[in-house]
């Protein structure tokens, strides 16, 4: 039995929370939107679950994970799954709550980083809320990247396990989740994160461990890795970065 991720072909999107646990933990598993010909794939496979035709629930959007009779959704929960399911989580109860909660904000913050430049409607363009997207762009840069980084840096400082990690003495899936938001901050605002490497310098230490670690270093290398882009959640705006 594989283990079967869906999400849209083309952008990293939420699909890479997810998709970076399953090659942390050198995984065999499926990227079955990615997969034509393969039965159950490609975007038509995908869609026949999100019209409830494959006897599972239906979720409300991609990423979803099918393990066999299971079906999860939702990027932080099938992280968290994954995690817990391939050794890359904490072993007791209270840590892995903690952990995650730590991973739903981590979507949050992703969240707010697409909100960025569609403050006012998902359904319209960048183009149609520019105005109101670079006052959101302010106040991300200025108020929340700190408030969120900060948080981050603390909870590497005050582990008690002292291992540079955000939980306990071992890269978890809230590493990969950090990394991924350090790394779409970093395309789609270099600015205001290059003054923020200075001021969080475990949250840097810690994405650039994750990027060292040999697997993720291999995918990041591969075809795997879809490169960012102004098609996913971390756009590269000059304009929403403070620049011209
Ligand atoms: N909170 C969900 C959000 C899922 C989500 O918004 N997926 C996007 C792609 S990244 C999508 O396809 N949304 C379709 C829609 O909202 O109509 C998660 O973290 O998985």
């Amino acid at each position: 039995m594989s283990l079967d991720l869906y999400y849209w072909p083309s952008i990293q999107g939420r699909g890479e929370f997810p998709r970076l646990v399953l090659e942390a933990a050198g995984a065999d598993y499926r990227d079955m939107a990615r997969l034509d010909g393969v039965e159950g794939g490609g975007v038509e496979g995908m869609m026949a679950f999100m019209e409830g035709k494959r006897g599972h629930p239906v979720p409300f959007a991609p990423p979803f994970l099918v393990d066999g009779d299971l079906l999860v959704s939702q990027s932080a929960a099938i992280s968290a799954y994954l995690g817990e399911t391939l050794g890359l989580a904490p072993d007791d109860r209270p840590g892995r709550e903690w952990a995650r909660a730590l991973a739903a904000t981590t979507s949050d913050l992703t969240a707010e980083a697409h909100d960025v430049h569609h403050p006012v409607g998902v359904s319209l363009y960048y183009e149609e809320q520019k105005p109101e997207a670079l006052r959101r762009a302010k106040e991300f840069r200025e108020q929340r990247i700190p408030k969120f980084l900060g948080w981050y840096e603390r909870l590497i400082e005050t582990n008690p396990a002292r291992s540079g990690w955000l939980v306990g003495n071992r890269l978890s899936y809230v590493d990969l989740g950090l990394f991924q938001v350090a790394a779409g901050l970093a395309y789609a605002f270099p600015r205001a994160m290059a003054e923020a490497d200075r001021r969080f310098p475990g949250v840097a230490a810690l994405a650039a461990r994750v990027r060292e670690t040999p697997l993720i270093a291999d995918y990041l290398a591969s075809p795997r890795r879809l490169p960012f882009s102004t098609e996913g959640i971390f756009r590269a705006y000059p304009e929403l970065d403070g620049g011209a």
